[in-house]
């Protein structure tokens, strides 16, 4: 090809420079100047790992809970943005993370929107609650409660103790393609439409109604408690079986069709026992991480983060990451995984070299 090319291949770099400003008001741009950066042998995101520290956190949402309430804010909640994607609104570059308070007495009113969610909550007292679809469900230390995208969801607290959770939407792919609806609620609260406890007896019984048939791909559980995944987890350790990259992990699901509870936020639950140290892993899903119980550290990429109950880290796509737990750790995480899967674009390397 290159004896029949007209054009010549060097010095005349002023006269290429000059064609690409006069191209440029034009609303062109020449892929060969781009292209090494659009197509990477190698994901090259800006994510960069972090960790946030839950008492640095908690101390300035107290703060916040001085300056406004969770009614005038809507949701009165610290945006967790990653140090590569400032002003994005993005932990990931698919995902956002914030940490939301409500205090006694508050409420969160009733909204809904494009955007699915994820609760994972990280310090509850009796009484703080929420509501999806008319279904009120209360929220312990360490429950998932998922928001289906455009359900209608309001918080509250009845109790006497702040509470506090992380949640996790998608956010940044909902802007990527430009899919946003939002509408609020016609009034606060949403009446209790349905008793409390419905969703979780009803699909998560192992049984279904017997017409059933899956809806919108999202699961119809809105709580999957930590007291049982917790103790399905402690149930399992005894085979003694533990995956070298991952401990013993597990994926929350959507029981009626084995897919993910959220179908844009893959979520698992993951026991690591102590002094256990996992085999070097990456995968193209950014994930997110909240240690729920014990103490340890993971390495990403480079860096080393220590880590304890609710702080949170986050290892960008296929940066190798190595989790060396130093008490019996519970682990729970989401990623984009479910979106990369149906695409046909997720992967995962393990035991890759240290610097692969
Ligand atoms: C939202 O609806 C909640 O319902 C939390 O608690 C965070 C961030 C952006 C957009 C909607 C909630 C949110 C949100």
């Amino acid at each position: 090809m290159a004896s029949t090319n007209p054009t010549p291949s060097t010095d005349n770099a002023a006269e290429r420079e000059a064609f690409y400003d006069a191209i440029d008001p034009e609303h062109m741009r020449a892929l060969w100047s781009v292209l090494d950066d659009l197509v990477t042998p190698q994901p090259a995101s800006r994510c960069q790992p972090w960790l946030w520290r839950f008492d640095a956190v908690r101390t300035r949402l107290e703060q916040a809970g001085k300056l406004i309430s969770a009614e005038e804010a809507v949701r009165r909640v610290l945006i967790l943005e990653n140090p590569g994607l400032r002003g994005r609104a993005s932990i990931t570059t698919s995902l956002y993370a914030g940490i939301q308070s409500v205090l006694p007495g508050e409420v969160a009113p009733s909204h809904r929107h494009t955007q699915s969610a994820l609760r994972f909550v990280l310090d509850a007292a009796p009484g703080a609650f929420t509501r999806v679809d008319g279904e009120k469900t209360e929220m312990h230390t360490g429950d998932f409660v998922i928001t289906p995208n455009w359900h209608f969801h309001d918080h509250g607290n009845d109790g006497d103790q702040p509470v506090y959770w992380l949640d996790g939407l998608d956010i940044p792919l909902v802007q990527f393609l430009d899919a946003s609806f939002a509408e609020k609620g016609s009034e606060t609260q949403q009446r209790d439409a349905r008793p409390a406890g419905d969703s979780l007896a009803r699909y998560g019984a192992n049984m279904l109604p017997v017409d059933y048939r899956p809806g919108s791909g999202a699961s119809p559980i809105f709580n999957y408690p930590y007291a049982r995944s917790r103790e399905a987890l402690e149930i399992m350790r005894r085979r003694d079986e533990w995956d070298p990259c991952h401990g013993l992990k597990m994926r929350y699901v959507n029981p009626a069709d084995g897919g993910w509870a959220i179908p844009t936020i893959g979520t698992t639950l993951q026991l690591l026992p102590a002094g256990f140290v996992t085999e070097t892993y990456r995968s193209t899903d950014a994930t997110v991480f909240v240690p729920v119980e014990g103490r340890g550290r993971s390495r990403i990429g480079e860096q080393w983060f220590e880590w304890g109950p609710r702080d949170l880290f986050v290892c960008p796509s296929w940066a190798p990451i190595v989790h060396e737990p130093a008490e019996d750790a519970v682990l729970f995480a989401y990623s984009d995984r479910p979106v990369q899967e149906a695409l046909s674009l997720w992967r995962e390397s393990r035991g890759v070299p240290d610097r692969g």
